[in-house]
């Protein structure tokens, strides 16, 4: 079995056990190969030389890390990847700050990847690259006499043609994006996207398998929707810790139901629409009122970008004025918590809720979806409410599919999962366990794999 090279903007910590899905499986398969993980290792210092990338041994796997300048930081991660890629490739071209410096900074760090990453390459490596911050590096990595197959896999979704067009140099990106021999995308709509464009902008063809002809070349375009690991996910929800089966109690005594919802603080997860259809369930059904209640965690992050100062604000301003509003001396209705809860309490706090509400604007697949079903109980499983603008709802149809925009229609499937009976809950929780089960992090982990060693095209989902 030849050796796996994983490339990411940052390595995920192999040791830790709050580490998530993807970091696990790939982690996984990583040891199991013998391997190598690149990337970013979050520092920021002055250096003109560029520096070798740093080696750490971690059992069977090697840690290879290159630290970037403060000039770097600024122009390839927050301008670039996180102010022009992330708004734009999520539809929304309001967000989008461009400066010319952000691409220099952008190609520039491809490049150091790409110097740093040569020099630990054996010629029969494979390698998988990872995430819209590195879209040219295998561009990069040919430039430097590269021969081994690169894969690269999308997390977050691919525009249309038409929003693609509005990024400065959107024909050298896609240009450079077919420089690998395989690119996975997480759903159908983003593989078509895709598609139009290399069909209309760059006269590719498609061949009958789905493959892209690029003069001499094939490029395999495919989906493969990342799944996460059910039985790890099930276990920790069936093992809820003291605190959360006190608070479960007493909500039960009380007679009151809980939605949940866990998200990074993001502006591309709808959180202030998703406040929004919580008060207005509390104001269509007022018998509703005490007798739920929505517990929204919120994980701050990229905090140096303006738009999520913003969206920081405007959350922690609405939740206080539904409280204000509607909060009675022994009921609170919403509990917003800026922070980072562990996995295992997230798992029996997914349990213990009624609702899992996701209601991203646009989303690649969105985990939470995925979670929210694995940590359900057939005897009394909760339903969830999901966007009909995440990846998830490509597959998840037997979830309750929402408009994330159309506050009422998402507070009238709220009262709908809240007063669910018994047997609809579970028959539609049996159909969305078998579909994740059958999309899982394993499936998505072997199907790419397969694809990028063999040459196997994927026609998932
Ligand atoms: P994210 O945008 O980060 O990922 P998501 O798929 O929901 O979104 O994954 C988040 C993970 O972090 C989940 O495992 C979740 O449990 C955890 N998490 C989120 N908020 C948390 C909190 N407050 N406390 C504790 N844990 C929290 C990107 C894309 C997604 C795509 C994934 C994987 O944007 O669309 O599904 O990559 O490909």
């Amino acid at each position: 079995m030849k050796r796996l090279v994983v490339v990411s903007n940052r390595v995920a910590d192999l040791r830790s056990a709050q580490a998530g899905g993807l970091a696990v499986g790939l982690a996984d398969s990583l040891r199991q190969r013998g391997g190598v993980w690149m990337g970013w290792d979050g520092q920021t210092l002055k250096y003109e030389e560029e520096p070798e990338p740093r080696l750490r041994k971690v059992g069977t796997v090697t840690q290879a890390t290159i630290p970037l300048t403060e000039q770097d930081y600024s122009e390839y991660y927050l301008g670039f990847s996180n102010s022009v890629l992330w708004p734009l490739f999520h539809y929304r071209l309001d967000l989008v700050e461009y400066k010319t410096t952000f691409l220099d900074g952008y190609r520039r760090v491809n490049a150091k990847f790409a110097n740093a990453l040569m020099s630990v390459l054996k010629p029969d490596d494979v390698i998988w690259i990872h995430d819209y911050h590195l879209l040219p590096l295998a561009s990069e990595l040919r430039q430097r006499g590269c021969k081994q197959r690169i894969g690269f896999f999308l997390h977050i979704p691919f525009p249309p043609p038409e929003i693609l067009a509005a990024v400065p140099r959107h024909r050298w990106l896609v240009e450079s994006l077919l420089e690998f021999d395989v690119i996975g995308f997480q759903t159908n709509t983003d593989l078509g996207n895709l598609q139009h464009y290399v069909e209309d902008h760059l006269g590719c063809r498609l061949e009958p398998d789905g493959k892209i002809a690029i003069g001499e070349r094939e490029v395999i375009a495919g989906c493969f929707p990342i799944g996460i690991d059910v039985d790890s996910f099930v276990e920790m929800a069936e093992k809820p810790s003291d605190e959360v089966q006190i608070e479960t109690q007493r909500r039960e005594i009380l007679g009151r139901q809980q939605i949940i919802g866990v998200d990074r603080l993001d502006y591309t997860k709808g959180l202030p629409d998703r406040l929004r259809a919580f008060a207005r369930l509390l104001e269509l059904y007022p018998e509703m009122r005490k007798s739920v209640a929505l517990m929204q965690i919120a994980t701050p992050t990229r905090e140096e970008v303006e738009a999520y100062v913003e969206i920081r604000k405007e959350l922690e301003a609405l939740s206080g004025a539904i409280n204000g509003r509607f909060a009675d001396f022994n009921w609170t209705p919403v509990r917003y918590i800026h922070g980072t809860v562990p996995r295992d309490a997230l798992a029996a706090l997914f349990r213990a809720s009624q609702v899992g509400f996701v209601t991203p604007l646009r989303d690649g697949m969105n985990l939470v979806a995925k979670e929210y079903v694995a940590a359900q109980s057939m005897e009394n499983p909760g339903v969830l409410v999901l966007s009909k603008f995440a990846g998830a709802a490509e597959e998840m149809h037997e979830a309750l599919i929402v408009n994330p925009y159309d506050v009422d229609d998402m507070a009238r499937n709220l009262c709908r999962a809240l007063t669910m009976p018994l047997e609809e809950r579970q028959e539609r929780q049996r159909a969305l366990m078998q579909r994740i089960r059958e999309h899982d992090a394993a499936y998505w982990l072997n199907s790419f794999m397969a694809a990028l060693e063999n040459g196997e095209t994927n026609r998932a989902a």
